[in-house]
């Protein structure tokens, strides 16, 4: 893909990568280009500033950001740009993933996060959602996401099949 990447997918460690993958791969599928980095709030705190800062500027129009445990990178992201920030809370092994969930979700009023579902569905839908949020100004991923949906609905059995 050529294109300029519109998203970027961001990502507190490399062990959230599975996970995040299914982000990736929903945009590989509705030919979306996107730049996949791990920038951890607490590790690599420098990194997140100029990612953050510079976000814009590099052409982004969504990030979508994916962190487990104590998952502050979605929200410190959000406080430093005006671009759209999917949160995507990766399923922890402590505690399965409701402390991500909660440290992404309840932002205080003014810093948007839009929040998906824990682990691998979050992932997915955030692809989904950052294509979608693209489309308004975009007919062609448009008329690929309605391409979707239909597949999608063709694709669902009307009984279930017993092995
Ligand atoms: C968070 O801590 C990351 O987003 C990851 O989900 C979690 C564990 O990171 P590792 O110890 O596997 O690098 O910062």
């Amino acid at each position: 893909m050529s294109e300029k990447p519109r998203v970027a997918i961001i990502m507190g460690s490399q062990s959230d990568w599975p996970t995040m993958q299914r982000a990736a791969d929903m945009l590989d599928t509705l030919e979306v280009a996107y730049d996949a980095r791990i920038v951890s709030a607490h590790r690599t705190p420098d990194r997140l500033v100029d990612f953050a800062k510079s976000a814009e500027e590099d052409g982004f129009k969504v990030v979508i950001a994916g962190a487990g445990g104590a998952a502050h990178l979605p929200g410190m992201v959000a406080s430093m740009t005006h671009l759209p920030v999917l949160g995507v809370p990766v399923q922890s092994r402590a505690l399965s993933g409701q402390d991500s969930l909660l440290s992404i979700v309840q932002m205080p009023a003014g810093i948007p996060v839009g929040t998906l579902a824990i682990g691998e569905a979050g992932a997915a839908n955030a692809g989904l959602l950052a294509a979608s949020i693209l489309s308004t100004s975009d007919e062609g991923l448009a008329e690929r996401l309605k391409a979707f949906r239909a597949k999608q609905t063709q694709s669902v059995a009307e009984r279930p099949t017993s092995d």
